[in-house]
């Protein structure tokens, strides 16, 4: 049986791969931190919780790390946790280097002393690439790193620390690109879910309005379960090494609007407002992966589209409110 340890179980992420690898039969670990409201903890992996081990850690706690993998002992450990929300990055500046910089070398720290047989999964992203973009139009593997957030530039710290520990110690270690990726389990502060739930609410006659920031970035949204897939593929990969995970699609936040309200019958101007608070002092504004050589060196495919992607995240907020 194959052991696993997640850090960022509880996250919407954590939650799917942490399924995935029970149905293949992996044994579970994760990591979660302490939250002041106890149901917010685990909200997310109640259902599979008893079928797994959960520790108390985090990131910036090396002696929990070094307790989880020591009594873990994982042949796969997948590090998913990090201050995931680019907006508030720019709020929580250090904190946000902290936890997804300094976090992955505590990480990697541990990795390389209590278990280095293990192959090791670093969740970077796409706002690495920050306004970079090839002529053709799409960001790659080749693509420079300009970070525009702190959240980016932390991420790309991580990146290149899975890099050099694989390079200086011989671990395998690797990084999935990920563009982003959506899914019901999404945060209601990602844009996705916001305009999804909002635009039920307003349905629904309990809300009257949209408050949004920037209308016109674009962005590459995949679905969350077809992602962890991908993880599983890469880090099983025989070479370590990175890889981008993305649909190649690319919308803007004012499609996203537009075929969201569209499904429910409703026009989404009649609701928007434009909220500087929901701004960003710089901005991402173009997103489109290529990530055609992940499909035909690991047959990676995702299943989703971005129609039934959203068509699951409106019947999830129709069911529940
Ligand atoms: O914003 C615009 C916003 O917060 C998408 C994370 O998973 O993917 C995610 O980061 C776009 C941006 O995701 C609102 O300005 C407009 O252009 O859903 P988001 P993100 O920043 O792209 C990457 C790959 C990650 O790695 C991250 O962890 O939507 N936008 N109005 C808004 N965004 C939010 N959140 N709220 C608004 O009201």
């Amino acid at each position: 049986m194959k052991k696993a340890l997640i850090t960022g179980i509880s996250g919407q992420d954590g939650s799917y791969l942490s399924e995935y690898l029970l149905s293949m039969g992996y044994e579970v670990h994760g990591m979660i931190r302490r939250h002041s409201v106890a149901q917010n903890q685990d909200s997310r992996i109640n259902h599979v919780a008893a079928d797994m081990k959960i520790y108390y850690g985090d990131l910036l706690d090396p002696p929990s790390i070094v307790r989880a993998m020591s009594e873990a002992q994982p042949d796969e450990i997948y590090n998913l946790g990090a201050m995931s929300h680019v907006r508030i990055s720019f709020d929580v500046p250090s904190f946000t280097i902290q936890t997804n910089a300094l976090g992955v070398l505590n990480m990697l720290e541990a990795y390389r002393t209590i278990c280095p047989k293990a192959k090791f999964y670093q969740a970077s992203s796409s706002e690495m690439f920050g306004n970079s973009v090839d002529k053709d139009g799409s960001q790659r593997l080749t693509t420079p790193m300009n970070p525009v957030s702190p959240y980016g530039c932390s991420k790309v710290m991580g990146y290149n620390l899975v890099r050099h520990y694989r390079n200086a110690y011989k671990l395998h270690a690797c990084n999935g690109i990920l563009f982003n990726h959506e899914s019901p389990r999404r945060g209601v502060n990602f844009v996705t879910n916001k305009v999804i739930k909002t635009a039920v609410e307003i349905k629904k006659g309990l809300k009257n309005k949209l408050e949004l920031g920037n209308m016109d970035s674009y962005r590459d949204w995949g679905h969350s379960k077809d992602y962890v897939r991908a993880m599983h593929m890469i880090v099983n990969h025989e070479t370590p090494r990175e890889f981008i995970v993305s649909t190649g699609e690319t919308h803007s936040v004012r499609d996203l609007c537009q075929t969201v309200f569209g499904k429910l019958d409703l026009d989404y101007r009649d609701y928007l407002v434009q909220n500087p608070k929901y701004m960003r002092p710089e901005e991402l504004k173009y997103l489109k992966g290529d990530s055609t050589e992940t499909r035909e060196v690991l047959g990676w495919q995702p299943e989703y589209t971005f129609d039934s992607m959203i068509d699951e995240m409106i019947a999830r907020w129709e069911s529940e409110l």
